[in-house]
């Protein structure tokens, strides 16, 4: 039995205020390499686990990526799909009676009997199950149990209530944030907790009966413990830091291939790669340099976001860097003003060494980039909080911390002129 574990397309997602759902654009180029992929693959059916689209109420433009490619899988292979949390169960489960006879399985809603999908191959019997998202008070309601509180639990009592039969093989499809015992998954950047999301133990929640456990929410792909307990990964990045400052975050993206043999049998699992219409990059330095580097950087129709290290911000910034990545087909996703990150982890050592606060290195830093124009209320508190998120990140503040701090203070710095 062979299947595609696909989740969180996130139709209509925006990055930066460019929609990926629009005509010819990111979403639907994904969608082609999919369909290509199910053509040359032939799988026995595509597994949706949860965020088809990214809001409850999408947009037309999502609407009409969502039904062309549903009915182009449809007429190639046998669809099942659940809601997730950005999703309306309601939306997704719209016409799922009609749908079904043409091969569209969609569980919108939690139900006491959870929808299952019966496959056969030359091995025998594979059942699928659609566990759409949930929350505790929903499967209390639906199963009348009071003494539910935590997802675990809920996730527990759910399967708990269903007639699974162990001698054949069974796939759970659901979207939550699975952890393996105390350890959790490793979040891609953009997942966002829609009316909250809690975790669920996979082992005390009964996952361990299930041959496969196909996932979705998290949008790094990866396992959660075992092998096959899995998530799939988005398949484009969505945000920034899914990329990094480099190429590799757009290289993980794939469509993951599972394959079942007799029940028992190890289960096979491969990733096709796609390629994103527009990569992103993210971009940093001095206007000067960046201008000088892209002349000769040879990427191009990317999504980039700019992170502007210059002291003195200058003039027509965004129209300067619009126009040279213009001539690339490349476009601005986010620009941003950024303080010096090296800048300010020579003033974190030397308050250090001098064994002076945090903060008041960071005023005579600040009053230094603007000897004209004195800290006000708001920037001194900015740079107080700035100086508390490094000390908080011990004696060698990470990247991460000191990118966080730097931003805090080009935001304030930022007002009145800058990008
Ligand atoms: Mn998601």
């Amino acid at each position: 039995m062979k299947f595609f574990h696909l989740a969180d397309l996130h139709f209509g997602k925006q990055l930066g205020g460019i929609p990926l759902s629009e005509k010819d654009g990111s979403q639907e180029y994904w969608c082609r390499q999919c369909l290509a992929a199910v053509e040359a693959e032939r799988p026995d059916c595509v597994l949706i686990a949860g965020d088809v689209f990214d809001r409850s109420q999408p947009g037309a433009e999502a609407r009409a990526l969502a039904s062309w490619f549903l009915t182009e899988l449809a007429g190639r292979t046998k669809v099942l799909m659940i809601a997730g949390n950005h999703d309306s169960g309601e939306n997704v489960g719209y016409l799922s009676g009609l749908l079904k006879k043409q091969g569209l399985y969609a569980a919108g809603r939690i139900e006491r009997a959870l929808p299952r999908v019966e496959l056969e191959d030359g091995f025998g019997k594979v059942v699928f199950w659609l566990m759409p998202y949930f929350f505790p008070l929903l499967v209390k309601e639906t199963l009348s149990e009071e003494n539910l509180r935590t997802y675990t639990e809920a996730a527990a009592a759910l399967l708990g209530a269903q007639e699974i039969d162990e001698g054949v093989r069974n796939v759970l499809v659901a979207h939550q944030f699975v952890t393996d015992g105390e350890t959790e998954p490793e979040r891609g950047g953009s997942e966002t907790s829609i009316g909250g999301i809690g975790q669920i133990d996979a082992g005390k929640a009964g996952f361990g009966i299930f041959d496969y456990v196909a996932l979705g929410h998290i949008h790094r792909p990866q396992k959660v413990g075992r092998d096959t307990v899995r998530y799939a990964g988005a398949p484009l990045c969505y945000h920034f830091s899914e990329a990094g400052e480099t190429d590799e975050g757009n290289g993980r993206l794939g469509i993951l291939v599972v394959e079942l043999g007799a029940k028992g049998e190890a289960v096979r699992l491969r990733r096709i790669g796609t390629a994103p219409l527009h990569p992103l990059r993210t971009i940093r330095g001095r206007l000067s340099d960046i201008l000088e580097a892209e002349r000769t950087d040879p990427r191009r129709n990317e999504y980039v976001r700019v992170l502007l290290e210059d002291e003195i911000l200058p003039q027509n910034a965004r129209e300067s860097l619009e126009a040279a990545l213009a001539e690339k087909g490349s476009r601005i996703a986010e620009l941003q003003r950024i303080f010096n990150r090296s800048a300010l982890a020579d003033t974190a050592e030397k308050a250090a060494q001098e064994d002076k606060p945090l903060a008041e290195a960071f005023f005579e830093y600040y009053e230094e980039q603007y000897p004209d124009r004195p800290m006000d209320e708001d920037e001194q508190r900015i740079a107080l909080e700035a100086a508390a998120l490094l000390e908080e990140a011990g004696g060698a503040p990470d990247e991460a911390a000191l990118d966080r701090a730097a931003q805090l203070l080009a935001e304030r710095a930022g007002e009145g002129g800058a990008a």
